[in-house]
């Protein structure tokens, strides 16, 4: 396992008795399983942990230990000795927890995005971490604690979320290890497997629907496009995290190297997450368009309706198509 490098941001840990803990809006399982990971391993030391997500915990995550504790900014109350992001690329992704984020008087954070401005005042960034929660792996051995079946849960929430359960890019050997330290907790991994990868909520699969039913091929079927439009929520009954992992269908026919999913949540907000394989880079489209991420997989939110967003991340993919081809 690689070492956790910043030796100040454990000592603040050490040293803080409160801590506020925030992650990314739009959490997904990285961000939701990395943060109570941390959050149990410093109660687990004693401390006085807050934690907190400007959105509401997914409905798939709301079962994960201490997930129930999670608050919304408006509820959190009290004085803080630090607060530590996770998982968070800069701090407009942290929302409305920015400002009890920012009036902490030491800020810590703890991520593993490259396009990161290592904005807090002492910052564990490794872009090479497939996940956030491999680096909270590394501090509880920096820290000399031990994992328990509650943590583990938690990291496997973490790891196998944005490893595409172990099987994207990013995986490398020490995610193996972490697993390895995970099992010998005896978690139920089969029930956590089933639970996190295959069970799907019938929203989703509605916006799955109308997302598959718009699937457009473009440069001679290597990028793909689908939409799901505001009324397609309504119909649906369903809600923005109900499209999480959709993007993923664009990539599963032969031949298709960059894929586009234009998530349009309301009039004039369209969200974008892109998908490449190489010589594409998902990273400098979302870039170009004012977003972040990987190489791998990136994002952006464009505040325009579908179409007039469409038109611009084509604009966007379309340069990176024609000159990395
Ligand atoms: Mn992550």
């Amino acid at each position: 396992m690689k070492p956790f490098l910043n030796e100040r941001l454990i000592q603040h840990l050490k040293d803080a008795r409160r801590i506020f803990m925030c992650t990314h809006i739009s959490p997904d399982g990285d961000a939701i399983g990395s943060m109570l990971a941390a959050k149990l391993l410093l109660e687990g030391m004693g401390k006085a942990v807050t934690a907190c997500c400007a959105d509401p915990v997914p409905a798939a995550y709301a079962i994960l230990p201490g997930a129930n504790e999670v608050l919304t900014p408006g509820a959190v109350s009290g004085e803080f000795d630090a607060a530590m992001s996770l998982d968070a690329a800069d701090l407009a992704r942290i929302g409305a927890s920015v400002n009890i984020f920012q009036a902490a008087p030491v800020r810590l954070q703890i991520d593993h995005h490259g396009t990161n401005p290592a904005y807090a005042d002492e910052n564990e960034i490794d872009a090479d971490a497939p996940a956030a929660g491999c680096i909270v792996m590394r501090l509880i051995r920096a820290l000399g604690q031990s994992v328990t079946s509650e943590i583990a849960v938690c990291l496997y929430t973490a790891i196998s979320t944005d490893t595409g359960n172990f099987s994207f890019q990013n995986t490398d050997p020490e995610a193996f290890e972490i697993m390895s330290e995970l099992m010998k907790t005896g978690f139920d991994l089969p029930f956590w497997a089933r639970h996190l990868h295959l069970m799907k909520s019938p929203e989703h699969l509605r916006m799955l629907s109308c997302a598959l039913s718009r699937l457009t091929f473009l440069h001679e079927g290597r990028l793909t496009v689908m939409s799901v439009l505001p009324q397609d929520y309504a119909q649906a009954g369903a809600r923005p995290e109900h499209s999480e992992n959709i993007v993923n269908y664009g990539m599963y026919i032969p031949g298709v190297r960059f894929c586009c999913f234009a998530n349009s949540t309301g009039e004039s907000v369209t969200k974008f997450s892109l998908r490449a394989m190489p010589p594409y880079s998902a990273q400098r489209v979302a870039v170009r368009l004012g977003g972040g991420g990987h190489e791998a997989a990136a994002g952006v939110t464009l505040k325009l309706p579908a179409e007039q967003a469409i038109a611009a991340a084509l604009d966007a993919i379309n340069e990176e198509m024609e000159k990395s081809s």
